[in-house]
């Protein structure tokens, strides 16, 4: 369980899927945590930063530039916390160590005033989808990624690139529904339950990323959200962080994040593009 001290001001993000086919993106990125950074700031990273990982041992100018955007972070006295999400779960020690990262498991939890809080990257609550659950199972084992990490890097590369086009081609068939949260594993798991069997704690509120539904379910109004927002926790609210796209935007938004005050007020800041272009002029 993670406490933060009643100045500390903690920041949600996940799901950038940076590359370098995400040019935007990953400026995006760069002029958003150097805005935030401060020695309040804990930043927390919910999973599938990275587009793709093959291990910790690859790197390229992308890569640079997000551990150099991280480091100036820290330097700006910032805590920096990250998740593994199903797209860069072989993020390692090493990389962790280089950028500073506090590892977190998946669930944790984050106690905010009287608030418990359930940080997860949200893919173990799609339970329906119950091939990509198998999945997970046999790819998360230590026997597979002891065998995957010590093959040559090209052959990593090659196998994740085809798992990923197998992966696309599955999706293409699934419905909607199946590959979205499942509404009786949120319940379970805020009343402890994990989908795996294990008995984690209770949680007042869950806060997630991965199916790129951006949404604040639990509120009066509406779950899915296409503008920035802000309320009070209470029991039983279920935050879907925003997925960022500045290179292919299909939403009203671009990407986004979340911040909640020692007093329970949340903000969830949805940022636009347009926001970009005055940072270039
Ligand atoms: O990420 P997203 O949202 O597009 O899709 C996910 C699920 N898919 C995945 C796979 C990832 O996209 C790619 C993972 C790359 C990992 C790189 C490292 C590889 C390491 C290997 C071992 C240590 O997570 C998708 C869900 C969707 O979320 C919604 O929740 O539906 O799940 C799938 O589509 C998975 C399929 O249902 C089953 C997987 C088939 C893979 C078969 C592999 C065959 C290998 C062939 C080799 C030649
Ligand atoms: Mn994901």
């Amino acid at each position: 369980m993670i406490e933060l001290s009643n100045n500390s001001i903690p920041y949600f993000i996940s799901d950038l899927h940076i590359s370098h086919r995400t040019p935007k993106t990953l400026q995006a990125f760069e002029h958003w945590i150097a805005t935030v950074s401060s020695p309040n700031s804990h930043i927390f990273i919910l999973g599938d930063l990275f587009e793709i990982w093959f291990g910790d041992d690859y790197t390229d100018e992308v890569v640079q530039r997000t551990q150099s955007a991280f480091i100036h972070s820290k330097d700006a006295g910032s805590t920096l916390y990250f998740m593994q999400g199903n797209r860069d779960f072989l993020i390692g020690d090493t990389f962790c160590k280089q950028v500073g990262f506090k590892l977190l498991t998946d669930p944790d939890f984050i106690q905010i005033n009287q608030h418990i809080i359930l940080l997860t990257h949200g893919d173990q609550l799609c339970v329906d989808d119950q091939d990509y659950q198998r999945f997970r199972h046999m790819t998360r084992s230590n026997n597979w990624i002891d065998n995957f990490l010590s093959q040559p890097l090209a052959d990593r590369i090659e196998l994740a690139n085809s798992i990923r086009e197998h992966s696309e081609r599955d999706k293409s068939h699934k419905k909607i529904e199946i590959m979205d949260i499942s509404q009786s594993a949120v319940n379970n798991a805020y009343l402890g339950h994990w989908p795996d069997g294990r008995l984690i704690g209770r949680s007042n509120v869950i806060l997630h990323g991965h199916t790129h539904r951006c949404a604040v379910h639990g509120l009066n109004q509406p779950g899915l959200i296409n503008q920035s927002c802000h309320g009070k926790l209470h029991h039983q609210l279920r935050f879907v962080l925003p997925d960022w796209d500045f290179d292919y935007p299909k939403e009203k938004f671009n990407g986004g994040y979340l911040t909640i005050q020692h007093d329970g007020t949340f903000q969830l800041n949805l940022l636009h593009s347009s926001q970009l272009i005055e940072l270039k002029s």
